[in-house]
């Protein structure tokens, strides 16, 4: 199987780092490419161009960090995705995927032309942000994010960790201390080591 992502998206690492929390790095191919161009070799597979995509070995496509990761969880046990039924860690798993997708909109319109920035929408976006990021300060000190690694932290981490100062006005360490600590546990784990983003 290969997996095709940027290797600065954070979608992408959800799925790199699970690769490497699931030991399937011989199963997997991590194939670096490029995103957002007329000829992104992602076209040839997914018509969306979007990365994170994954193609099994007998060519079935699927794109989404979820859907992908759920994919390569149902693979071997032991599971790092919350069982369908598990409300808890899937509202939890859903309110870090909130922060990431809000971020995402924010880190895209501060790379646009500052011209063709929109301050509504970063204004927005950042006081989403630094709100979401005071809920993960008070989840994390109740002790919600420190049972062995599911969805939730994947996606708390990835959104957060090794992105300091990103995108620019995103300074969340100094209120939340707590999340900040937990990010900087998170960040140890080999599979986040070795997925940091470039630059
Ligand atoms: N909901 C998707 C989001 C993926 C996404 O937005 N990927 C971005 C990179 S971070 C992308 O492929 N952008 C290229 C494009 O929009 O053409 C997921 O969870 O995989």
């Amino acid at each position: 199987m290969k997996v095709l992502t940027t290797l600065t998206s954070p979608y992408g690492r959800m799925v790199r780092a699970l690769i490497i929390e699931k030991a399937f790095e011989d199963r997997v191919e991590v194939v670096p490419t490029v995103t957002r161009t007329p000829d992104t070799p992602i076209l040839d597979v997914n018509p969306s161009g979007r990365v994170p995509t994954l193609i099994t070995d007998d060519g079935t496509m699927f794109e989404e960090s979820v859907l992908i990761c759920s994919y390569l969880d149902s693979l071997e046990e032991p599971r790092v995705l919350a069982p369908q039924a598990d409300w808890d860690a899937r509202i939890l798993e859903a309110r870090a995927r909130s922060m990431l997708d809000g971020i995402a909109v924010w880190s895209r319109e501060v790379r646009r032309p500052e011209n063709e920035q929109s301050p509504p929408i970063v204004a927005h976006e950042k006081s989403r942000a630094l709100r979401l990021a005071g809920v993960f300060d008070g989840i994390v000190a109740s002790g919600a994010l420190n049972g062995p690694i599911d969805l939730a932290q994947l996606t708390l981490g990835c959104t957060l960790h090794g992105r300091d100062g990103k995108p620019v006005g995103f300074d969340w360490r100094g209120d939340n201390p707590n999340l900040a600590a937990w990010v900087d546990k998170f960040g140890a784990r080999k599979s986040m080591q070795e997925t940091l983003p470039p630059g």
